[in-house]
C-alpha cells in the first residue's frame, strides 16, 4: 500500500486539480455522507469508465460501488472518460498520480487503452472488466463470454423461429469492438446450422436506442420486415421495436441482451412483452471488487481471465431472474480428523442415500443449487484422463488435496486414457447420486450421451483442465483451466524471437513438432495457436508432426524415429508438452547431437524437470500450464452449492520460462 501522506508536490498538484471531478465523481458514489478518515482507508480503488451514460455501465458501476461500500476501509474513485480514449488515458494518469492501490479499468477502445494499461500494471494491480486489452499484460480480465452470447441469441431465435424458418435482422453496436464482433460471430455460427434461418440484414447502432430506432425507420420504409430481430442490447433492441411500431409493422420476434432491470431495461421489456427474450450480460462489478480484495490481500491462485455467464429471461422466466440470495456457508467442512481419506483410483464408493438432497436447478442457467443447509461434505465424482505425464499427476495430487482441505469428499476414477473409463466413471457418479461431477475429457469430442444423462440427472459438471467441443453448451457448467491457443501462441513468439540472430544461411527455421493427444484440446489449440503465429514469418515450417500422446517414452521413440528418416536439417522441437520434450532429448543425445544447440527445444508445462534440462543447457524454453488446478475447482464447487452466479471460464495465470532464468526460477516452482 503506498503511503499517500508522503505524496510528492506533482501528485499534490494533481490532486488539487482533479479534486472538482473526484468531489463530484465521489459524490456519485454517494460517498459524499460517509466520513473519510485517510488513514482508515487501506484499499483505494480507481475505476476508470468508458462512459457513464450507457444503463449498462451505470449498473456496473452502481454495482461496484454497493460492492465496496460493504468494505469499510475501502473507496473508488471513478471517472468518466464520456467514450473517449484520449480522455479515459488522462483519467488513468491521474488516478495513477492520486496514489490508487489498483485499478479497475472498462476501455473505451482495446488498442488505445492498452499501453497505459500496461504502464499502470508496471506498478499495480489492474482488472480490466468488460472490453479486453491486447495482450496479457494485466492481473486479472473478467467480461462476458461474449461469442457464447451470441450463439445463445441465434439459438434461441431458431427456436422462435422453429421449423418454418425465417430472416433475421442483426443490430450491432459500435463496429469493431470486441462485444460486436464476438456476438456477430457467435449469432452467425448458430444460425448456420439451419439453413432454414437466414440473416438478410445488419445495422450498426452504436448500442444506442434512438439510433438504432432512426435507423430502422428508413430501413423498414424501403425493406420488408424481417421474421426476428437480434440486437445486441436491450437499448437498441428497444429503438428496434419503437421503429417497427412507427412503420406500422405487425409483431415481430426481437431479441435483446444485458437483461437490466428498471423502466424499459430489458427484463421490463420482457415483461411488458415488448422483447420475447433478454440474455442477461453480468457487468462483472460485484467479481472485479472480489477479486480486488483477494489480489490486495495476495491471495493464491487469483486466475487471468472470468468470462461471466449469460442467462436467458423469457416471459416464463422473468420471475426468477433476480439475483441469487447471498449464500450462507453451505457446509460446514468437517474437522481434518473427519476427513475422508485421500481416494485411491479404485474408489467409487456409493454414498449413504441422503433424503434432504433438493434437485439441483438446471445448470444451464449457470446459477447454482439453492444454498443448502446440509451439514455432510459435498460429494464430488472426478473422472481422471490417466496419469500419462509428471504434469498430469501433479494435476492429481492438486485435485486430491484441495478436496482434502475444503472438506468436500472426493470420489476420484482414473480414466488410465480411455474415454470409454471416463464415461463410464461418469455413470457411475450419476448412479452414487453425487453433487457435482467434474472431470479433465481426454478428448474434445464424444461426450453428449453421457453428459445428457448428468444433466437429466440435475447434476452439474465441471470442466477441469481440458475443454470439450459439444453442440449444447448447457451439459456443462464451468471450465477451468489454460488457454491452450495462447500457449501455442507464446511457444512461437519466444523461438521467433530466439532465432531472430540465429537462422542458418538459407534463413529457413525447419521445425519438428511432437503432439499430444490426438482430438484433445491442448494438442488441437497449442498447434493452432503455434501454426497461426509462425505463419506470418517468413522461414517457419513445421516439416515434421507426429503425436506421442504426452508421454516421455513415445516422445523419445518418435524423434528417434524422425531423426533417423528425416533427410532434411532439424532446427527446432515444438513439443506439446515437457515429458514429450525430456524423452526426445534422449533421443536426440544418442543419435550424437547436442539438445539445445544442434537442436532448439521449445515445450509446453514448466515441469521442475524441464528446468533441470534447461540448467543442464539441453532444454531452451518451457511455456508454463499449471496443473494446480484443484484450488480454483473446488472453490467453483463451493460457489455453486451455495447457490451463486457462476462464470462460464475461468483462465488461469501463466508465464513463459527461457533457459536464462531457469536457475533463478527453479526454486519457487511448485510442481
Ligand atoms: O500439457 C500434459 C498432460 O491437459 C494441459 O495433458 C494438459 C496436458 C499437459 O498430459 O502434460
Amino acid at each position: 500500500m503506498r503511503k499517500r501522506l508522503g505524496i510528492a508536490l506533482p501528485a499534490i498538484i494533481a490532486v488539487v486539480v482533479l479534486g472538482a471531478s473526484f468531489l463530484a465523481a465521489w459524490a456519485f458514489l454517494g460517498e459524499a455522507g460517509r466520513s473519510v478518515e485517510p488513514s482508515s482507508v487501506r484499499r483505494l480503488i480507481g475505476l476508470s469508465q468508458a462512459n457513464l451514460s450507457e444503463p449498462w455501465r451505470i449498473a456496473m458501476t452502481e454495482e461496484i460501488r454497493r460492492e465496496a461500500a460493504a468494505h469499510s476501509d475501502m473507496r473508488v474513485i471513478v471517472t468518466d472518460a464520456v467514450d473517449s480514449y484520449g480522455r479515459q488515458v488522462a483519467d488513468v494518469e491521474h488516478l495513477l498520480a492520486y496514489g490508487i492501490d489498483l485499478l479497475i479499468i472498462s476501455p473505451t477502445d482495446s488498442a488505445a487503452l492498452t499501453p497505459i494499461v500496461a504502464q499502470a500494471y508496471r506498478s499495480l494491480p489492474v482488472i480490466v472488466l468488460d472490453r479486453a486489452v491486447e495482450g496479457y499484460a494485466y492481473t486479472l480480465y473478467i467480461g462476458p463470454d461474449n461469442r457464447l452470447i451470441g450463439r445463445e441469441t441465434g439459438r434461441y431465435v431458431s427456436e422462435l423461429l422453429g421449423a418454418r424458418g425465417g430472416t433475421v435482422l442483426e443490430v450491432a453496436g459500435r463496429e469493431g469492438s470486441p462485444p460486436t464482433i464476438d456476438r456477430s460471430a457467435g449469432l452467425r455460427e448458430e444460425i448456420s446450422k439451419y439453413p432454414g434461418i437466414r440473416i438478410v440484414d445488419a445495422v450498426t447502432a452504436d448500442w444506442l436506442r434512438d439510433r438504432a430506432e432512426d435507423i430502422l425507420v428508413d430501413k423498414f420504409a424501403v425493406s420488408r420486415a424481417p421474421d426476428a430481430i437480434v440486437a445486441q442490447n436491450d437499448a437498441m433492441a428497444f429503438g428496434a421495436w419503437l421503429a417497427a411500431r412507427r412503420s406500422g409493422l405487425g409483431p415481430i420476434d426481437i431479441i435483446g441482451v444485458d437483461g437490466l432491470g428498471g423502466t424499459n431495461g430489458g427484463l421490463d421489456l420482457v415483461d411488458k412483452g415488448i422483447l420475447s427474450a433478454t440474455f442477461i450480460c453480468p457487468t462483472g462489478g460485484k467479481e472485479a471488487v472480489d477479486y480486488a480484495i483477494d489480489i490486495l490481500d495476495k491471495k493464491d491462485g487469483i486466475p487471468k481471465k472470468i468470462y461471466l455467464r449469460t442467462r436467458k429471461v423469457t416471459a416464463g422466466t422473468i420471475a426468477s431472474a433476480t439475483p441469487p440470495p447471498d449464500a450462507a456457508d453451505v457446509t460446514a467442512p468437517p474437522d481434518d480428523a473427519d476427513a475422508p481419506a485421500p481416494p485411491d483410483a479404485a474408489d467409487a464408493t456409493a454414498p449413504p442415500d441422503d433424503a434432504d438432497a433438493p434437485a439441483a436447478p438446471d445448470a444451464a442457467e449457470g446459477r447454482g443449487a439453492p444454498a443448502r443447509a446440509v451439514t455432510r461434505p459435498i460429494r464430488l465424482g472426478f473422472a481422471q484422463v490417466g496419469s500419462e505425464s509428471r504434469w498430469r499427476i501433479a494435476n492429481t495430487r492438486s485435485v486430491v488435496e484441495a478436496a482434502r482441505k475444503a472438506g468436500i469428499e472426493l470420489h476420484f476414477v482414473d480414466g488410465k486414457q480411455k474415454q470409454e473409463n471416463q464415461i463410464e466413471a461418469i455413470r457411475s457418479f450419476i448412479g452414487m447420486g453425487v453433487d457435482v461431477i467434474a472431470f479433465s475429457p481426454i478428448v474434445e469430442k464424444g461426450w453428449e450421451g453421457v453428459l445428457a444423462e448428468a444433466k437429466a440427472a440435475g447434476i452439474p459438471v465441471f470442466l477441469s483442465d481440458r475443454e470439450v467441443d459439444l453442440q449444447d453448451d448447457s451439459l456443462w457448467l464451468t471450465f477451468v483451466g489454460s488457454d491452450f491457443m495462447e500457449e501455442g501462441r507464446r511457444a512461437a513468439r519466444w523461438l521467433i524471437g530466439y532465432m531472430k540472430d540465429r537462422k542458418n544461411a538459407d534463413g529457413q527455421v525447419r521445425i519438428v513438432e511432437l503432439r499430444g493427444t490426438e482430438g484433445s484440446a491442448p494438442a488441437l489449440d497449442r498447434n493452432r495457436g503455434f501454426e497461426a503465429t509462425i505463419a506470418g514469418h517468413d522461414g517457419f515450417s513445421i516439416v515434421r508432426s507426429e503425436t506421442a500422446n504426452f508421454y516421455l517414452d513415445q516422445g523419445r521413440d518418435r524423434m528417434r524415429e524422425i531423426l533417423a528418416s528425416e533427410t532434411g536439417r532439424i532446427d527446432v522441437l515444438f513439443a506439446h508438452n515437457d515429458d514429450m520434450a525430456l524423452g526426445a532429448i534422449e533421443a536426440i543425445e544418442d543419435a550424437g547431437l547436442v539438445p539445445g544447440k544442434d537442436i532448439v527445444i521449445v515445450s509446453v508445462d514448466a515441469i521442475r524437470e524441464a528446468f533441470v534440462a534447461m540448467i543442464a543447457g539441453k532444454l531452451n524454453c518451457t511455456v508454463e500450464c499449471t496443473p494446480l488446478l484443484g484450488p480454483q475447482l473446488m472453490k467453483v464447487v463451493q460457489d455453486y452449492m451455495a447457490g451463486k452466479d457462476l462464470p462460464t471460464r475461468i483462465v488461469t495465470s501463466e508465464e513463459v520460462f527461457p533457459a536464462e532464468i531457469a536457475k533463478k526460477a527453479i526454486s519457487e516452482r511448485k510442481y
